[in-house]
């Protein structure tokens, strides 16, 4: 109910619309209405009411609701929306609903992680109100070996919508950052629950700086990182630009399936950061530099170092760092 009023709201927000009017449309007495009005004012959604004309609404608060998001999703694709205030980490919480059987497309958003995991144990920053912290639960037919080939598809996926969104020149560098200009404003972390020969479920997290300002970045990653307020200037409404990312991760997923990694491939070379740069690339076993060539079918780095060897590096076991 409370999803119809703010439908009607939404859909009326340069006009009023009467108490008598929404509980006509959606079946519900005048009380009903105004109660689901009140608990949306307390939301933060600003709705002006004005005896004899009816309620309309003034502004939307920077939330994300079970209830708008549905508003807002089109199609079957994100079929499960679980929304929390405060979690550890949004990958944990849908690693377990996946390992419980939940369905592919099922999401997991909070709007503040406590322990935030980038990848090999690393933390990722994840204060509360400014970011998009989300895992997407996919259960793709592949071969345990190419889940890494996720990875790109979610920053295929968020580097194309945080250009559509925001107009920013957002670039890839491999495998699992979005940057601009330079710096971080969001990381991906892929994990997988798997047999010898099939995967049972994979977990697909974003970590995407929405509005952050310079001082919401702890000391250690001010330098590196940024957020898509500090880039132009503008704060966005992340509820709009997550309806954005899922609709396009709808999009590209399928294309992914039907036409295979060689599409995402394609994609990902118009949008990355990576090739033509010197980079450092770090191992566990050795630490070495050279020049980012290309990717490979399989989505390998190969890197051509002084010596003039070509080098492929494999996704998931190194960091690389571009030299200045
Ligand atoms: C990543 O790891 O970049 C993957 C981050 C994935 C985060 C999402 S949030 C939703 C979901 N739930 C989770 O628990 N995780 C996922 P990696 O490439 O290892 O980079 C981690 C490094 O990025 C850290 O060591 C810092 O240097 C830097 N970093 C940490 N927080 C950051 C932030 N908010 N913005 C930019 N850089 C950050």
């Amino acid at each position: 109910m409370k999803k119809s009023v703010l439908k009607l709201l939404l859909e009326h927000q340069h006009a009023y619309i009467s108490g008598e009017e929404i509980s006509r449309i959606i079946g519900v007495s005048r009380t009903a209405v105004w109660k689901h009005i009140n608990a949306l004012k307390k939301e933060g959604y600003v709705i002006d009411s004005v005896h004899s004309q009816g309620y309309r609404l003034l502004s939307k608060p920077d939330i994300i609701t079970t209830e708008e998001l549905q508003i807002n999703l089109l199609g079957d694709f994100i079929c499960d929306i679980h929304i929390y205030e405060e979690l550890s980490s949004t990958n944990e919480v849908a690693k377990k609903f996946a390992a419980e059987g939940a369905p592919e497309g099922t999401i997991v958003f909070a709007d503040k992680q406590t322990k935030g995991r980038g990848r090999m144990g690393r933390l990722w920053d994840s204060k509360a109100g400014i970011g998009i912290w989300l895992s997407l639960v996919l259960r793709p037919s592949i071969m345990p070996a190419q889940a890494a080939q996720l990875t790109f598809v979610s920053a295929v996926v968020v580097c194309q919508a945080v250009r559509d969104f925001t107009g920013l020149e957002a670039g890839i560098k491999w495998p699992n950052d979005v940057m601009i200009k330079g710096k971080k404003i969001c990381g991906i972390l892929t994990e997988l629950s798997a047999e010898i020969d099939r995967i049972n479920y994979c977990v697909a997290g974003i970590g995407l700086n929405v509005n952050h300002q310079l001082g919401d970045f702890s000391t250690d990653i001010v330098d590196k990182a940024t957020s898509l307020m500090l880039a132009s200037g503008t704060p966005y409404r992340r509820l709009e630009l997550l309806v954005s990312i899922l609709t396009l991760y709808d999009r590209i997923y399928r294309e992914y399936r039907e036409k295979g990694f060689s599409y995402i491939l394609e994609q990902w070379k118009k949008l990355n950061c990576t090739l033509g740069h010197e980079v450092k690339v770090i191992s566990q076993e050795e630490v070495y530099f050279g020049t980012a060539i290309d990717i490979d079918a399989d989505g390998q780095l190969m890197v051509k170092i002084p010596e003039g060897e070509v080098r492929y590096v494999i996704v998931g076991d190194v960091s690389i760092r571009y030299v200045q």
